[in-house]
């Protein structure tokens, strides 16, 4: 199983992979109510391995909790130490972060505010999100038939787990018509993210994403925001539709797994030339050359090491 490690952290202590385990009477299990990261460590062009942008994702882990009132049990820098000792506690150069906050055992019903709120930190080696050949080459997707995430509907800028039914449903119901990858529109028509990353267009030399209402405050689309800008681009966040989509020159996929995903095609409709676009391939070269340790100094605070 590719899941399968030697440790997981486990509200405070390294567990062996096999005892990381809850009741069947857990709340989060009937009701969804978790919230979670996705975060990755890489080896570095020297050998070393860093978290990419650990802090953040922390701090966003937190927030989720305060948006959905059961705040986390432990502060930011306790999880960010965690999260290395259990990268070195299974020896791994690179993987895959999960850390999880969820209501645990004690009442069932909805209101249970006396349950406790239990957080574990697994990691595996995970490999390309949407594939080898989709970071190369670039994905083909599709507008889902179901709709992102009304603002007052869930909370959007928590990363809670129930959060997450809709992005199956989208998700699974593209991947069984043939495509890579679900892009979701928001209540009022415009396009939100895809059901596990957040989307970029560029047309005209420009690049545009999405302003953060229906989507997931996405720490990869921040980086990816900033480094366009220092290197001169002009970006915007700023609503867009459907058919503005249609005719872009390039698009793209931010994410933790997807990392940085060319799409070459949405709802049978080439975008551009039908593959990854200069633009797109440019800050993919600056997006992997800051995560391998090899862009410039300024951008080193965005690495931990382990
Ligand atoms: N939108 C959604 C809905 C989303 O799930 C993610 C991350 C993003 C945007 C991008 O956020 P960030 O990783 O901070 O740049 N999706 C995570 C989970 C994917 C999964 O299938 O599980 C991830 O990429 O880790």
């Amino acid at each position: 199983m590719a899941l399968k490690t030697e440790k997981i952290w486990l509200d405070g202590v390294l567990v062996h992979w096999e005892d990381a385990k809850v009741h069947v009477l857990s709340h989060a299990l009937h009701y969804g109510t978790a919230y979670f990261e996705g975060i990755r460590c890489y080896e570095l062009a020297d050998g070393r391995s860093a978290v990419f942008r650990l802090e953040e994702h922390m701090r966003r882990l937190a927030d989720s909790g305060k948006i959905l009132g059961f705040p986390l049990p432990y502060s930011v820098e306790q999880l960010c130490q965690a999260t290395k000792e259990v990268i070195r506690a299974n020896k791994l150069k690179a993987c895959y972060i999960r850390p999880l906050a969820f209501l645990g055992l004690g009442e069932l019903g909805v209101y249970a505010p006396q349950n406790p709120v239990n957080v574990c930190i697994a990691v595996w080696p995970w490999g390309a999100y949407l594939g080898d050949d989709g970071i190369k080459n670039g994905i083909r997707a599709k507008v889902s038939s179901y709709t992102r995430h009304h603002v007052n509907v869930t909370m959007t800028k928590s990363k809670t787990s129930a959060n997450y039914v809709n992005s199956v449903l989208a998700k699974a119901e593209v991947k069984k018509a043939g495509y890579d990858e679900a892009i979701m529109l928001d209540t009022e028509g415009y396009v939100s993210e895809a059901s596990g990353e957040n989307i970029f267009i560029v047309r005209g030399g420009k690049i545009k994403t999405t302003p953060l209402t229906s989507i997931l405050p996405g720490i990869t689309r921040e980086s990816i925001i900033t480094l366009a800008r220092d290197k001169g681009y002009d970006v915007t966040e700023e609503r867009f539709t459907r058919d503005e989509l249609y005719i872009a020159d390039e698009a793209f996929l931010t994410g933790t797994a997807a990392e940085l995903t060319p799409v070459r095609e949405v709802d049978d409709r080439q975008i551009g030339a039908g593959k990854r676009g200069p633009i797109t391939e440019d800050m993919q070269t600056i997006f992997f050359d800051v995560i391998k340790g090899k862009a410039a100094e300024k951008y080193a605070k965005w690495l931990a090491y382990v």
